[in-house]
């Protein structure tokens, strides 16, 4: 792992998120300032608080005096270290309400029949991102980290980037990142993706979205994840897992304080009852509350033991009150609730005690602290932090149980907790059962084990870890910056080819001469590469090898005009031009041995569609350019894996290119074609290589260090000294070198 040389944590930290961690509301005609509710911003307020830096966001209103914003803004800044993003009823309307929260989030959480897909709010969600971009570009310094998160900034990276393009950039998603299959119904999904690849590092709470993600822009965007990291023109970005943490102590020493003992005194008085369930949710379809309430009603059915000696105690805080499913699902409850409290309440018991506002942080731990049993069973959930709250407030006491739903991203770390499908009343009844007659010490010991975990990685620890990635990741940017050929390098080469007599140019040609297409067979040379060819090759100083896979044919039907020698099958057949024929690069390459592999191939062809098998006159190559990526990835590690088992012993070797894996004889390679022509003179005085492809690391292998080489394209390892970042880059190069 590499150990970042600039630490980041004396940076200062800029935060975007679609809200600030305070709300702004007008109340008696004065604006009132009060904490934020929902898990984004109570879990990042406390590491904004001790870390200070800045936080952009909506304020939660949009003042209509340009004074009381000035006012505004000048209080937000100056006691919350806080910047407003004001925006319009409009602006909301389709942004926030619409495509955040029509589109994204239902999408994200796998409701697609609650999806809308509308272009006017998908421009507005562009309009929007774009103000926030312009926010940052007014206020950040070039040292700043930028921070930000969330499903509503998914176009923000990008756009940042694109305008300083030397800015460190992080993206967390809080929620969930689905798989191809939902995310592929997204009208927009190549933006979202690029929008995303704008950071340096895109961090989500659970492997499994990471998973999804990278699937995802393979699938759509053809990008290939190596090692944790995608191509993103010229600049890695990492991905990376980040299970968001808690203030744990915060909750832990609240649950033990004066205050909150006093307060749930009150409560177990006021509710006087022998056991307590208690779930907290912001009222989302996604959070599953009528399904709780469902678990509770067949619960009082299976165990009428129970009646009148548990209490259900529902807190839900009001979300998204303008958006038509929320009303409903409000209603719904509303209605769930008074059936169930109808159906089995007495005048001394009451079995759902429904709660919908916000509670303030003393009344909600006493309430942690007072529960035997957390419901915390959503439908699909990013991470869930009133789980990890739940069990900070457990932490002395230990006295209570989690039943936790399978598809919340907290579940991958909380293993101890009762885990359950959400959807399934009669196993979440059934826990509540036996969560109710666990034995103390077996409840302590799962407390204990969970509180470790998440008092060891707490929101701090988590913070830091991501900024410690992220100054891995700006690191590794910044030096390999410094390998794209600029200008000024340009120049150089240009100057040392000017001044050299003897001068070695070694070509690769699909993806280096010429960009890379779906089917191989397209790519022609146009005019334009071949005069530039010419050119080069016409200079007596020169010697021109174009290096390729492709069979001796194709090349001299394309290049021979040019004269340049050339090298075929990559490496198996050599031509110079002052003989004028085609040579097998050593005398012992067999190829016999192809009637018995062939049939191997074959079998993988036909078992991954789109694939096909090129016979070349000295190798066997199976492509599959055209087959579905994933398939292609897999078949290719089974491929190879067969292939090594079957060749040892043989002088046969796999190569794999570039979409491609290839049986050819051990011993040839493009670096060994390469080092016929540098043998040729005791010491050139100009060399240089340019190639794109695995293959071509050979070439670069045999170069003397003087040499000039060339990597097309990024990629994190590579033996030669530079990048240019496209085959027109090249062809400009050449272009110079020809006219100089
Ligand atoms: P949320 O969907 O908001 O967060 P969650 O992680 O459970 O979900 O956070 C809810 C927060 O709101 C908790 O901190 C809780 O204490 C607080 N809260 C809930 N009801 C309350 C009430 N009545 N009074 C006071 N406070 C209340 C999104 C994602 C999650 C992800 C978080 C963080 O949807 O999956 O865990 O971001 O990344």
């Amino acid at each position: 792992m590499l150990v970042p040389k600039s630490d980041l944590h004396n940076n200062r930290v800029v935060i975007a998120s679609n809200r600030l961690p305070v709300n702004v509301a007008r109340t008696g005609g004065q604006l009132q300032i009060t904490p934020s509710v929902g898990g984004l911003t109570t879990g990042l307020s406390s590491f904004h608080r001790c870390k200070g830096g800045l936080w952009i966001g909506w304020p939660g209103i949009n003042p209509t005096s340009s004074k009381t914003k000035v006012d505004l803004e000048k209080t937000l800044q100056h006691d919350y270290n806080c910047l407003p993003v004001y925006l319009s009823a409009s602006d909301l309307k389709k942004y926030y309400y619409g495509f955040s929260n029509r589109t994204l989030w239902p999408l994200f959480h796998y409701f697609t029949t609650y999806c809308t897909f509308n272009a006017s709010e998908w421009e507005t969600y562009q309009k929007v991102n774009q103000m926030f971009c312009q926010k940052l570009i007014d206020v950040v310094r070039p040292d700043d980290i930028i921070w930000i998160h969330d499903y509503h900034l998914l176009l923000l990276p990008e756009m940042l980037r694109s305008n300083i393009p030397d800015i460190t950039i992080g993206f967390f998603l809080h929620i969930p990142f689905p798989s191809m299959e939902v995310f592929r119904y997204l009208p927009w999904r190549e933006e979202i993706l690029q929008g995303m690849l704008g950071a340096d590092l895109i961090g989500f709470h659970t492997y499994d979205y990471t998973r999804h993600f990278f699937s995802c822009a393979l699938r759509i965007l053809g990008k290939e994840q190596v090692f944790g990291q995608i191509n993103s023109g010229n600049r890695m970005v990492r991905v990376e897992t980040f299970p968001m943490g808690i203030d744990a102590d915060k909750f832990s020493e609240a649950a033990t304080s004066p205050t909150v003992k006093k307060e749930k005194e009150l409560l177990q008085n006021n509710l006087n009852t022998e056991k307590i369930i208690l779930s907290v949710d912001r009222l989302d379809f996604t959070k599953g509350i009528p399904e709780h309430l469902q678990v509770f009603e067949r619960f009082l059915e299976k165990y009428p033991e129970w009646h009148g000696r548990i209490i259900y105690v529902l807190l839900c805080v009001p979300s998204r009150t303008k958006v038509e499913e929320y009303q409903q699902l409000k209603s719904e409850i509303d209605e769930i609730v008074g059936k169930i409290n109808g159906r089995y309440g007495t005048p001394g018991w009451q079995p759902v005690l429904y709660i919908y506002r916000s509670l303030p942080f003393e009344e909600l731990t006493a309430l942690y602290s007072a529960a035997d049993i957390a419901l915390v069973t959503p439908l699909r959930d990013g991470m869930n932090l009133v789980a990890k709250e739940y069990l900070a407030c457990q932490s002395q006491t230990k006295k209570g149980v989690l039943i936790l739903s399978e598809t919340a991203g907290s579940a991958a770390e909380l293993g101890e907790a009762f885990i359950v499908n959400p959807r399934n009343i009669e196993m979440v009844g059934e826990a509540i059962n036996h969560g109710l007659s666990a034995p103390a010490e077996e409840k302590e010991a799962w407390i204990s084990l969970m509180f470790q975990r998440i008092k060891t990685y707490n929101i701090f620890r988590w913070a830091e870890d991501f900024i410690n990635q992220l100054a891995q990741a700006r690191e590794q940017r910044e030096q390999s910056q410094h390998r794209f050929l600029t200008k000024e390098n340009q120049a150089e080469v240009i100057e040392s080819y000017r001044r050299a007599k003897s001068r070695l140019l070694l070509l690769d040609f699909d993806g280096t001469l010429v960009s890379l297409k779906k089917r191989p067979e397209q790519v022609r040379p146009d005019s334009k590469l071949l005069k530039i060819l010419s050119a080069l090759k016409a200079e007596p100083k020169n010697t021109v090898v174009v290096i390729s896979g492709r069979d001796q044919n194709y090349l001299s039907d394309w290049l021979g005009k040019t004269g340049v020698d050339m090298v075929a099958e990559h490496g198996t057949w050599l031509y110079e031009s002052t003989g004028g024929n085609w040579r097998l690069s050593a005398e012992n390459i067999t190829t016999y041995w192809k009637e018995n592999f062939y049939p191997v191939l074959e079998k993988f062809s036909e078992s991954t569609p789109g694939s096909f098998i090129e016979e070349k006159s000295h190798a066997l190559a199976w492509h599959y350019r055209k087959a579905d990526p994933e398939l292609g990835q897999q078949r290719t590690k089974e491929l190879v894996d067969t292939l090594r088992t079957l060749l040892s012993g043989t002088s046969l070797q796999v190569l794999l290119g570039n979409k491609v894996v290839e049986i050819k004889p051990s011993g040839v390679n493009k670096g060994k074609a390469a080092l016929h022509w540098l043998e040729k003179l005791e010491s050139w005085d100009f060399i240089l290589a340019v190639g794109d492809d695995w293959t071509d690391e050979d070439i670069f292998a045999v170069l003397p260090e003087e040499a000039w080489s060339i990597k097309v394209g990024f990629v994190p390892i590579t033996k030669a000294h530079y990048f240019m970042s496209s085959s027109d880059e090249v062809r400009n190069l050449l272009k110079s070198l020809a006219g100089a």
